[in-house]
């Protein structure tokens, strides 16, 4: 035959959620376009970000292209992507964008009924030198009518409709969930399509890896510093692998598939931890849990956290359940 054979009925993102959508009596097929927006915003970005170098797009120094003006760090561009392709969607009526201080209140003429929160490219001081990098994306619906505004999207991360991320690594791979279970799907450049590759993958109960910078160690809380010295001490058994990648998708994305903990602890300076809670703990700590994982602060549910301001941080210990209780066991030794 020649080369891989065609798959003559392939399930692509856009057809796996007109199915789902199917099962939802009161779906107006909204999300589905939603979801086709943010498809054509990863597809661009993946496209960019593998001739990063040849565009000189560079990710941190942005530099000016032949005609003289300043190219868009990939990062801005990809941003812009984003809010484009939300905006022209006429679905949402308000983004929270890690690169924008305050909440963008999409105009009348395209408002919709979804807010979206995103990292456009997360991770992107890892560019330069070519180690994967993501998107990460949370929605939720806006309740009531009125004008949308900046508290409306105050919302616990137990309220999103739906969760994900685009990594772009070896292959660009979108991994979703809305809320019925986590599903994944592989970029085939060759068509422009998402593919599903995966349906309801579930996390182990247990890894052997843990996953974070241990560079700050002596800046974490006793809990943190017990538990990972019982990883390396265990009292029997072996020790646990370390892996940490620095790039928050492709750390989370490891531990989906092989199983252990993604952590940001709070340090002394930083007493929330480096990792912001609306666009990357709450999207990410949606699918762990939505895989049957855990994802808590060490003194709650991350899900539960009723955020006060649109880019507060939050601690985070997010992975296979055992690995995570084991580390809630550690802060309930350590309880005043
Ligand atoms: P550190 C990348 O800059 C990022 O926002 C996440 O993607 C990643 O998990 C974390 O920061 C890495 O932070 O302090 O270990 O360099």
């Amino acid at each position: 035959s020649q080369g891989a054979a065609i798959d003559t009925s392939p399930i692509t993102l856009t057809r796996f959620l007109l199915e789902e959508q199917r099962k939802l009596p009161q779906a107006t097929g909204d999300f589905t376009a939603l979801m086709n927006a943010v498809q054509t915003a990863v597809k661009a970005v993946s496209s960019a970000v593998r001739k990063a170098g040849i565009h000189k797009l560079y990710g941190i120094s942005g530099v000016t292209n032949v005609t003289g003006d300043e190219q868009k760090k990939l990062d801005v561009l990809a941003n812009d992507l984003f809010i484009n392709m939300f905006k022209s969607s006429f679905l949402t009526c308000l983004l929270v964008s890690e690169e924008n201080d305050e909440a963008i209140i999409v105009d009348s003429e395209h408002k919709g009924k979804y807010m979206v929160v995103f990292d456009p490219l997360d991770g992107s001081s890892n560019i330069d030198c070519l180690v994967s990098i993501g998107t990460i994306f949370g929605i939720y619906r806006k309740d009531g009518g009125g004008d949308a505004k900046e508290s409306d999207v105050l919302l616990p991360g137990n309220k999103l409709v739906a969760a994900g991320y685009a990594l772009y690594g070896s292959a660009t791979m979108i991994v979703l969930s809305t809320g019925n279970g986590v599903h994944t799907f592989m970029l085939d450049p060759a068509i422009g399509e998402f593919l599903l590759t995966e349906k309801n993958l579930k996390i182990k109960p247990r890894g052997k890896i843990y996953s974070l910078n241990e560079g700050y160690e002596a800046s974490w809380d006793k809990p943190t510093q017990e538990y990972i010295k019982s990883k390396k001490y265990p009292e029997n058994g072996k020790p646990y692998a370390a892996r940490y990648i620095g790039s928050m998708v492709a750390d989370v994305h490891r531990t989906l598939l092989y199983g252990g903990i993604f952590m940001y602890p709070a340090t002394k300076e930083a007493p929330k931890g480096k990792l912001r809670l609306l666009y990357e703990c709450n999207p990410m700590a949606f699918i762990v849990e939505q895989a049957g994982g855990m994802a808590t602060t060490g003194k709650q549910r991350v899900l539960d956290i009723q955020p006060e301001k649109i880019h507060e941080r939050s601690p985070i210990y997010m992975g296979s359940p055992e690995d995570v209780q084991d580390v809630l066991d550690s802060f309930a030794k350590h309880k005043e």
